[in-house]
């Protein structure tokens, strides 16, 4: 057989445009491929929702890849284990309720069941801003990460979306947009976000739970976004939150969606 280069080059955009065309009006929109965005996305798509996870960097997995300071495993607790389990993610008992895993076998079991299911994963895009339509989020506003990395002044798109899940990890940055453009009016105890606490994985994986909810209409966190907007202390290299929060918020939109 020989090989068209322009057949090849033809085959990728038009591939890629029929799915970024199909995934702008969408059940679910979720910000940020970490443990949390990938878990919402498998268990949401797995229910037959039309689900579109836009990550800003080339390679999904946020924080999950390094492990704790780059020593590639990561622990979960006797409620996480459930999720890798499911998943078939190996883990290795330490102690009594704490089992390691390899964050590498992770982060791509995570991915390639999510995938599979029907979660469609956009790469280098970043969310730039949200549409709002009478008090409610409605869409994410997107531009290629590389357009912010070279500082050229390119409008972005829009994309609408039932629900949005703000899953961006410490930074918050979908809720921070919000916070930026319509003032102190989020579900917290301020309205503002309050910002994370220092590091106590016990009170930072039992907290997270609580703050695993809609923190503006249509807007969700998920994650350790949720930890940064409602104030309560991050927990270092313990994953099993963050898979147990990306559970939750699926289930609270299946629960609203379906
Ligand atoms: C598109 C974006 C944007 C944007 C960011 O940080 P993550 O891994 O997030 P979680 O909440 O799923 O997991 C947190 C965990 O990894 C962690 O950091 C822990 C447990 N820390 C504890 C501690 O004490 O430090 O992933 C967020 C993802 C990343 O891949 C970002 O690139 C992406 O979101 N992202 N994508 N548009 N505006 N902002």
């Amino acid at each position: 057989m020989k090989l068209d280069d322009i057949t090849i080059s033809k085959a990728i955009v038009e591939g890629f445009m029929e799915d970024f065309v199909d995934y702008m009006d969408v059940d679910v929109a979720i910000g940020g491929g970490g443990p949390s965005g990938l878990t919402a996305g498998y268990y949401l798509a797995n229910e037959g929702l039309k689900v579109a996870l836009f990550e800003r960097k080339l390679s999904i997995g946020g924080g999950m890849w390094g492990g704790g300071m780059m020593f590639n495993k990561i622990v979960v607790q006797e409620e996480g284990k459930r999720i890798l389990d499911e998943f078939a993610i190996d883990s290795q008992k330490y102690e009594n309720q704490y089992y390691v895993a390899d964050s590498i076998e992770t982060v791509s079991t995570l991915c390639s069941k999510a995938c599979k299911a029907g979660l469609r994963i956009f790469n280098l895009m970043s969310i730039e801003d949200v549409m709002i339509r009478e008090e409610e989020i409605t869409g994410l506003v997107l531009n290629w990460s590389a357009v912010g990395s070279a500082g050229l002044h390119v409008d972005p798109l829009t994309i609408r979306s039932k629900a949005v899940i703000d899953a961006t990890g410490h930074d918050c940055e979908i809720v921070k947009v919000v916070e930026n453009k319509i003032g102190p009016r989020l579900n917290t105890k301020t309205g503002k976000i309050m910002g994370e606490k220092p590091m106590w994985a016990e009170i930072g994986e039992k907290s997270i739970m609580d703050n695993t909810r809609e923190v503006y209409p249509g807007l969700y966190v998920a994650g350790m976004a949720g930890n940064a907007v409602y104030g309560s202390p991050r927990m270092g290299p313990i994953f099993g939150g963050m898979l147990l929060s990306g559970e939750k918020i699926a289930k609270m939109l299946i629960e609203k969606l379906k």
